[in-house]
């Protein structure tokens, strides 16, 4: 698991902004400071001083001192903190640290495409390439012509395309959703700031290289014409509304190629949540597109209205938590976030009143801002709100909503001030920490865009160095970005572990991190008794700690887009 002792120098793995926060910290029951020292890669000293005690570090239990070596402005690579004659991983201070990361957390995307051949040259390595996935070719039974669950539908549906949600091979609109709307808002977010010529057209590794569209749009719409085709077409009960999942009637085993997979692929049930989330990420993408591809983004437009309509008309048709059989259940009890964020897109987008009605009345435009994930999408609603020029909101409500993002951007800060500088709080360790970690940073980074304040851009960078190995188990959760970095994550396909002809995960590979619950008989069987930050195993087993997912990756693409953007201090 990583014993505490091991490199008890806890640094970003990968390095630091020359113009950043540049801290660590170092596991010691020591009651007194510590010297340190910066070396540089031919070992010279570049800096010292005397470490911070901080004492227990809550969701680890482990001692820690803290080292704050930010007023070294240099730069190279192979540095390394040494504590007592212990040395740190290596790591670089450049100002172009992120900019791999930005790309290859994007290309996650597209190689989980489903419906198309995955190429060598654009994965990183003819290890990576795989014919089509679920185009109806044998074995494979979907996904072209879809047959609904029992008592579903009598229809069939052409549902190709998209992505897989994760190590499995499911898609899920609410997952689906939220992973779009996060790469669609980047690119959103990064033009506001002048850094969007860096997701632009040729940046990325898509096969719609050169097309004239930003390559980050090119690859969400690839899940976009997905989530589109996920729509009850007209004439059919519930015309309008999004079926909730599409996935093999049972669970596959570790390894299955996305093209050997045998089952049959059939469509769950239309969900109000589902409707929603349609409804959402096609009126952003309506706005979004519009300068690129006008007919697309009025097709996106009328789904997202006829989406709204149909959730309207049907509020309460919830996803159960028991529909697991051969995918996840993605249930959500509670849809009041998901017709609030709609409703914020369709405002943003229209500017029509019948959308602000909705905004307005709803309990979630004026409660405090809580986190997100794929079951509570209210703050992406007011992340919009706050941020796209011209919402036709009063502007005393704007600013309003931008204060509760500030003051939940300084809640987070305020939990970290920890041993470990993690926006999360000791309790809150469940299934995709590691994506709770980093959708607080982007409300940080949000607040940072909103105010200027340099230190919510310092809190969402230091947590990318809590996620890049700053932490309880010294560990880079992010494949190929560190000298410890996770390797294993749950994955048919990347399934090395299981078979040494397949590859691991690529670079860029974010895992889902500590889940205190202990959800899988890897876990329950290995980490009884950890603390909640160290609940964590690079074991292609543990799915509920390592597996990878499109929604947090989404988070992670924000958060390196932003990192990398070049700023003046
Ligand atoms: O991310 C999901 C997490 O919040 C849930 O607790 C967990 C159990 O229901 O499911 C996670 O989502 C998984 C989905 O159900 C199936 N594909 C893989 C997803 C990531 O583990």
């Amino acid at each position: 698991v990583g014993a505490a002792t091991d490199f008890p120098v806890r640094v970003n793995q990968l390095g630091y902004l020359p113009d950043g926060p540049k801290r660590a910290t170092v596991v010691s029951s020591a009651t007194a400071p510590l010297a340190w020292q910066l070396r540089d890669s031919s070992g010279a000293q570049v800096a010292a001083g005397t470490t911070t005690v901080h004492g227990a570090d809550q969701a680890s239990g482990q001692s820690t001192h803290l080292v704050d070596f930010g007023a070294y402005t240099g730069a190279g690579s192979g540095f390394t903190l040494v504590v007592g004659g212990l040395a740190s991983h290596p790591f670089d201070i450049s100002a172009s640290l992120y900019d791999g990361l930005r790309a290859d957390s994007l290309n996650f995307f597209y190689q989980q495409r489903s419906g198309i051949a995955i190429d060598a040259a654009l994965a990183g390595g003819s290890a990576y390439a795989r014919p089509a996935g679920h185009l109806g070719v044998a074995p494979n039974k979907g996904d072209t012509s879809v047959p609904c669950q029992t008592g579903v539908c009598d229809y069939r549906l052409d549902v190709r395309g998209g992505w897989y949600d994760a190590g499995d091979q499911g898609k899920y609109v609410v997952n689906g959703g939220i992973a779009t709307w996060e790469l669609v808002n980047s690119f959103e977010r990064a033009r506001r700031s002048g850094g969007d010529a860096a997701l632009g057209d040729s940046t990325l590794r898509v096969p719609e290289r050169g097309n004239g569209v930003p390559d980050v749009l090119d690859e969400a719409r690839w899940e976009l014409e997905f989530l589109l085709r996920m729509q009850v077409p007209d004439g059919k009960p519930l015309a309008g509304m999004a079926f909730h999942k599409i996935h093999d009637a049972q669970w596959t085993g570790l390894p299955t190629r996305p093209e050997l997979d045998d089952q049959q692929r059939e469509l769950h049930k239309p969900s109000t949540a589902a409707t929603l989330n349609l409804a959402a990420t096609a009126a952003q993408c309506a706005r979004v597109y519009a300068p690129y591809d006008s007919a697309f983004a009025a097709r996106c437009l009328d789904a997202a209205r006829r989406a709204w309509t149909a959730a309207r008309a049907n509020p309460n048709v919830l996803a159960p938590p028991s529909d697991s059989t051969g995918g996840g259940a993605y249930e959500d009890a509670d849809v009041s976030d998901e017709f609030y964020w709609a409703a914020a897109e369709l405002l943003a987008t229209t500017g029509e009143s019948q959308y602000r009605d909705a905004v307005t009345s709803s309990p979630l435009h004026t409660k405090p801002v809580d986190a997100f994930w794929w079951g509570g999408t209210a703050t992406l609603g007011r992340i919009t709100l706050a941020t796209v020029p011209g919402v036709a909101l009063p502007a005393d409500d704007v600013t309003r909503l931008r204060g509760l993002l500030t003051t939940a951007a300084d809640g987070y800060l305020s939990t970290m001030g920890e041993g470990y500088a993690v926006p999360l709080a000791a309790d809150a360790y469940v299934w995709g920490s590691n994506s709770s970690v980093a959708n607080n940073a982007m409300v940080m980074a949000v607040a940072y865009e909103l105010t200027g304040a340099t230190r919510y851009r310092t809190g969402a960078l230091e947590t990318m160095d809590y996620l890049l190995g700053r932490n309880a188990l010294d560990r880079s959760y992010v494949s190929g970005y560190g000298e410890r970095a996770s390797e294993n994550e749950h994955h048919r396909f990347w399934a090395h572990q299981n078979d040494a002809s397949l590859p691991h995960p690529p670079a860029g590979s974010f895992a889902g991190g500590p889940d205190a619950g202990l959800e899988d008989p890897v876990a329950k069987a290995q980490l009884a008794g950890c603390a909640p930050a160290a609940c964590y195993l690079d074991d292609i087993g543990s799915y509920s700690t390592n597996e990878v997912a499109i929604n947090w990756n989404a988070s992670l693409a924000w958060l390196s887009a932003f990192a990398a953007e070049r700023r003046a201090t």
